[in-house]
């Protein structure tokens, strides 16, 4: 056991200093972290799990993590909750799932692995009686104890469950044999005893990917969303439309995030009715960089989705406004030619709505965490030519001894004729988050290696219509 364990304030007090360590994101005292899991409201508090490694800043022995927060913003630590059994169905792993209300008892459905290459996967339960401090794993376990025929039975994982009138159905990620992805589906009237009915859908091969993993399948504002994680972290999938007889027929569909440094999101209904998102958003620096920081990985912003005309939208929480500090920037009506310095002194945990007229010819946007001689600058694009949205990264850092990413990540995003661009930023160290007209969402991390690099600058050819930044400050004590 790591101090991690023993003393999270301590752990995490040892790491503030570290100027890539996001402060207002929510990540572990230390150590690895890799899907939200098991989200839940259990009498008004918040619950995060997690994917997560308390032996080091790598993947390996999972564990569930756990954190609760009263107001989805602020966290505090829990001890951990799920820990793999030597001899168990989970002997080689916890991994991924949800959190249940079974008629008051919280109960978790999760993939237990064991074998070598944890090539046995099976799905689990374990139940509190404490208020979700202590879990117990079921007699029981495994619950479903094998894929369905015809499936690959190494590739099963990450159960996703919900309740109609008396009976629980869930969907379960798979791959069809010598196809692609696949959301299993299953019924069952106890959650101990599962029936399964037949795939919610299968994706193709050449488009979908091999295997689907964390599939989420909820109604919302009155169409039916399915999200899976393509393997090997290609991104996050979306669907949108119809279900009758459970049969789910999209009619809309697209990346959500087009590539695994968001990847694995878990969605959960808080107790207003709204569908709130996180993802896994991974290192982008190599593995030797993440062990000398001694922490790896964080949870994405709480993201708030709708539906709206029959496509995905995604927004920031308006609860995150709690955390902004004072004002760092403010700019309006303003022509851009090439690149305008709004705030050398800006800083690296900043929020950022900026709005831009409609400009058919350019690529036109922001830039962050500049140096003050613009050595180390990230620029935050629309391509208006290209129909892109872009989080360029080819000067975010003159620290090559990283091995941190430094290409334009970038995504689907075309405004509509005279539509006005709104893009909304989080920047937090290492971390950026773009919102583009709340139906484009990106999600990268840049590791700058400069003190001065706390400048926020405006790219043209563009009109700006109007510009406020905001300093954040820290979720953390200290
Ligand atoms: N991560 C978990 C699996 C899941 C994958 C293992 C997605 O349950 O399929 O850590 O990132």
């Amino acid at each position: 056991m790591t101090d991690s364990i023993l003393d999270p304030g301590a752990a995490r007090a040892a790491l503030t200093n570290d100027p890539h360590r996001p402060r207002f994101h929510f990540l572990p005292p230390a150590n690895w972290m890799n899907d939200p899991n098991g989200l839940i409201q259990w009498e008004g508090r918040f619950h995060l799990f997690y994917q997560h490694n308390p032996n080091g800043p790598f993947w390996g022995t999972m564990h569930w993590g756990h954190a609760v927060s009263d107001d989805l913003i602020h966290w505090q630590d829990w001890p951990i909750a799920l820990t793999p059994t030597p001899g168990g169905p989970d002997d080689m792993g916890c991994f991924s799932g949800c959190t249940v209300d079974d008629n008051g008892v919280p109960t978790i459905v999760y993939t237990g692995v064991r074998g070598d290459q944890h090539h046995i996967q099976t799905q689990c339960l374990a139940t509190s009686h404490d208020g979700l401090r202590t879990w117990k794993k079921h007699p029981a376990n495994p619950v479903i104890p094998t894929a369905p025929r015809g499936m690959n039975t190494r590739d099963f994982r990450d159960p996703f469950v919900w309740k109609e009138g008396q009976m629980w159905y869930a969907v379960v990620g798979g791959q069809m044999q010598e196809s692609g992805g696949v959301a299993l589906l299953y019924r069952s009237p106890d959650l101990v005893n599962w029936t399964y009915l037949h795939p919610l859908l299968a994706g193709d091969p050449e488009q979908h990917g091999r295997m689907w993993e964390c599939p989420n399948f909820f109604r919302l504002d009155n169409h039916y969303v399915l999200l899976v994680s393509v393997v090997s972290h290609a991104g996050v999938y979306s669907f949108v439309g119809n279900c009758s007889n459970h049969r789910f027929s999209p009619q809309h569909e697209g990346w959500l995030h087009p590539n695994g440094v968001f990847f694995a999101p878990l969605t959960m209904r808080d107790d207003r009715g709204r569908r709130l998102m996180w993802g896994w958003i991974d290192e982008e620096r190599s593995g030797e960089a993440q062990q000398a920081a001694g922490w790896a990985g964080l949870q994405s912003l709480p993201i708030l989705l709708n539906v709206r005309a029959g496509q995905l939208t995604m927004q920031p929480v308006p609860e995150l406004r709690s955390l902004r500090q004072r004002i760092v920037a403010e700019a309006s009506d303003l022509d851009l030619n090439g690149e305008q310095v709004i705030n050398d002194h800006a800083g690296d945990m900043l929020e950022i709505q900026a709005t831009f007229e409609a400009n058919s010819s350019g690529s036109y946007g922001l830039a962050v965490r500049r140096s003050a001689d613009g050595a180390e600058i990230t620029r935050i694009l629309v391509d208006a030519v290209q129909g892109r949205l872009l989080i360029d990264r080819t000067q975010s850092t003159l620290d090559t001894a990283q091995g941190a990413a430094a290409d334009i990540m970038e995504t689907d995003f075309r405004l509509n004729e005279g539509e006005t661009l709104r893009l909304h930023v989080f920047v937090d160290r290492s971390v950026i988050e773009v919102f583009a007209n709340d139906r484009a969402y990106l999600a990268a991390r840049i590791y700058p290696s400069r003190a001065d690099s706390q400048g926020l600058a405006l790219v043209g050819p563009a009109k700006l219509q109007s510009l406020t930044a905001w300093s954040l400050r820290s979720i953390w004590p200290g």
